[in-house]
């Protein structure tokens, strides 16, 4: 039998009339953003530290609790000048099951990723395997508060203080995410924020460097503007990772709606729970509803030796039918390029990455869709698995 015909659609398994999507936007309200856009044309300022970016870093940090927040023009930027603002060099150990901007935010500058694995239950950086990994040459640690769930930061921690090494998170999906009662921004050295449009929340592309560390800041400061100290005196080697006004036009937009989009992701969040429950090999990743959660990713484990289908295959299934789920973090950032020729043996020292990177999959979450769309997205996997029953 050839393969796509072993992929039956019943004609009663609903089937989507558009594609839906993992990582739309979700969009805050058109006439306020537009009225800020008004603004900015009469102010005629757009870029440069203009008013409406130094609004949203002000009313990011109060409510992240931290004293310094950076807005950057999009994620893997901060990453690198945060990288270089600590000084990093030599290798720095990171998760390869992560989007491969958290590898490449290194490499592009020289420095190495040295991959270390995850803790299969969390899905973040193993310390014990952080630990193996570090050698001489070892700077610094990059965690990945991977779906917004965040990394072991007490374990990270000891090992940095102990070792003697910076520590960054990679905090590009925990957003409105907190740990122990704090809120995520406040971890490590420093963290890093994405606002991309697929993200929880968004400025379009953007991102952030949160720090309570005075003089990191000022560095940062710097480096995203060229190394510019006041008119005509540059003082360090810098770059442009200035975020523009419109993108913070939009970010104030969206932060005002931001507890109506955790609702929706919420509800949506626990209808998918409740439709995929008991199914046999489906494991979804699950929020610790006591701390604050931005719930954005839905996100579930495939066991195809008990399940009956591979993840692969359910994707498959689950795109016949218009809804496009993701396989991230496929293949983990080890078996990309260049890594993957750098070290063409790292996958030996990453079971778990290697598992998870082939059976995790990404349903669509956010304020396009409703429960409706959810109870038939969770139709559509019961009959794959069970099938059409
Ligand atoms: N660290 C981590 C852990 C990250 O996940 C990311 C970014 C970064 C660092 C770097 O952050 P930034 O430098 O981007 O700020 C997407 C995003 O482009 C990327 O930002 C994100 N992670 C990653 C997980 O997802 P792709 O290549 O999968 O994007 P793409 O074009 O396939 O879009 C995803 C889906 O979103 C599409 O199926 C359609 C939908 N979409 C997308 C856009 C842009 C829309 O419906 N509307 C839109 O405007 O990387």
């Amino acid at each position: 039998m050839k393969e796509e015909e072993k992929i039956s659609v019943s004609p009663v398994t609903p089937t989507f009339p558009e594609k839906l999507h993992v990582g739309r936007p979700n969009l805050g309200d058109r006439d306020r953003f537009l009225a800020r856009v008004g603004d900015m044309f009469d102010r005629n300022w757009l870029t440069n530290n203009g008013p409406l970016v130094q609004e949203l870093e002000q009313k990011l940090a109060e409510m992240l609790g931290v004293r310094h927040c950076i807005a950057l023009c999009n994620a893997t930027i901060a990453l690198e000048i945060t990288a270089r603002a600590l000084g990093l060099h030599g290798e720095v150990i990171v998760p390869s099951f992560t989007f491969v901007a958290t590898a490449h935010s290194l490499q592009w500058q020289g420095i190495t990723p040295v991959f270390a694995d995850i803790d299969r239950k969390t899905q973040t950086l193993d310390p014990a395997s952080v630990e193996r990994m570090i050698t001489p040459r070892t700077t610094g640690i990059i965690g990945v508060h991977v779906w917004g769930r965040p990394c072991h930061v007490e374990a990270l921690q000891e090992i940095a203080d102990r070792r003697n090494l910076k520590l960054i998170y990679d905090a590009a999906h925990a957003f409105g995410c907190s740990h122990g009662g704090k809120m995520i921004g406040r971890f490590g050295n420093a963290e890093v924020f994405s606002f991309h449009a697929t993200k929880f929340f968004n400025t379009f592309e953007g991102g952030a460097v949160t720090t309570n560390d005075d003089e990191l800041a000022e560095k940062i400061r710097l480096m995203k503007n060229f190394g510019f100290s006041g008119y005509d005196n540059v003082i360090y080697i810098g770059t442009n990772g200035k975020m523009t006004e419109i993108c913070a036009a939009m970010g104030l937009t969206c932060l005002e709606s931001l507890d109506n989009v955790i609702e929706i992701n919420r509800r949506n969040y626990r209808s998918y729970i409740q439709g995929l429950a008991g199914l046999p090999g489906l494991h979804p990743v699950v929020y610790d509803e006591a701390e604050k959660c931005n719930f954005q990713y839905i996100v579930f484990e495939v066991d195809e030796a008990v399940a009956g289908i591979s993840r692969d295959k359910l994707v498959e299934v689950l795109h016949s039918h218009n809804v496009m789920a993701r396989r991230y973090f496929y293949p983990g950032c080890h078996r990309m390029e260049p890594y993957r020729s750098y070290f063409p043996h790292s996958h030996l020292l990453l079971p778990n990455t290697e598992r998870l990177s082939e059976t995790v999959m990404s349903l669509p979450n956010g304020t396009s869709v409703g429960v409706t769309e959810v109870g038939k997205i969770c139709q559509i996997i019961r009959r794959a698995i069970l099938g059409n029953v």
